[in-house]
């Protein structure tokens, strides 16, 4: 069994955060050091430690995940002028938080993705 992270107990909210949305497979909320205009984290709400955890059970939530990116990234008015989506896998990657989570960052010219 995973050790939970701070994301479960902002999914229970037993924590303040922005949330801005929630159903029962996913939650997304602003990143609480955005790097971006916009800078959500959509999240399953089972834990998965890495994408090296995932299973064909995670398939519908983690599908999820992209229809919540694209409903947020609309709602945030940047699905036209573009943005990006990002999942962190273990240390060289610079994952800090053991527990899946989309990046959803846009709002500005993002750069080349390796600068
Ligand atoms: P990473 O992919 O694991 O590196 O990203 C973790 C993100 O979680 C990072 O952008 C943090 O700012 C963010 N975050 C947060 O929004 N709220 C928290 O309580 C913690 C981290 I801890």
């Amino acid at each position: 069994m995973a050790e939970e992270t701070i994301f479960s107990k902002i999914i229970r909210k037993e924590i303040p955060s922005d949330i801005l949305y929630q159903d029962e497979l996913v939650t997304a909320f602003r990143d609480i050091s955005p790097q971006a205009p916009t800078h959500i984290l959509i999240i399953p709400n089972v834990l998965i430690p890495t994408v090296n955890e995932v299973e064909p059970e995670h398939e519908l939530a983690l599908g999820r995940l992209f229809s919540v990116a694209r409903k947020l990234a609309a709602e945030a008015g940047i699905d036209e002028s573009g943005y990006r989506l990002i999942m962190n896998c273990n240390g060289d990657s610079g994952q800090e938080v053991y527990h899946i989570h989309m990046h959803l960052l846009g709002g500005r010219n993002l750069g080349p993705l390796l600068a």
